[in-house]
């Protein structure tokens, strides 16, 4: 019996394992807005590669500005912190979630209600760019 077919099967695991950052969005929602053309928007986020990436930049069709935020405590109040880059370390998954991490924006063209879609582009430092589109639910609904 030859075992000649043995080193090809390892070089075809090898070939086929995941090298750089590998980034999948899940479940992004909206909400509409209770204040004025002022919009958020939640998903999760899922790093599946061996690669760290971070979160560059981010857009929003037809806001002029989109950023994250992190929703945090002090004291008895709540205060809102802008996160620059967000981190996405290998294999790791960020949750993007009502009371914690967002994406805000302000100067949306106009209010968005219940039925709209928000288009979110995120950009990478190293995956490039991701685009996704978030639906706008009413206020209050479970996602
Ligand atoms: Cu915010």
């Amino acid at each position: 019996m030859t075992r000649r077919p043995l080193p090809l099967l390892l070089l075809a695991l090898v070939a086929c394992a995941p090298k750089g950052p590998s980034i999948e969005v899940r479940d992004p929602y909206s909400y509409e807005s209770v204040l004025g053309n002022v919009g958020v928007v939640y998903f999760t986020i899922e790093n599946r590669g061996t690669v760290a990436d971070t979160i560059a930049d981010v857009e929003v069709t037809g806001a002029l500005v989109a950023m994250i935020h992190e929703q945090v405590a002090n004291g008895a109040m709540v205060e809102m912190r802008h996160v620059g880059v967000l981190p996405l370390p290998p294999r790791s998954t960020v949750v993007l979630a009502p009371g914690g991490l967002h994406v805000m924006t302000e100067g949306l063209d106009r209010s968005p209600v219940a039925g709209d879609t928000l288009e979110v582009t995120l950009r990478f430092t190293r995956s490039g760019e991701l685009r996704f589109k978030a639906p706008v639910l009413a206020y209050g609904v479970e996602p």
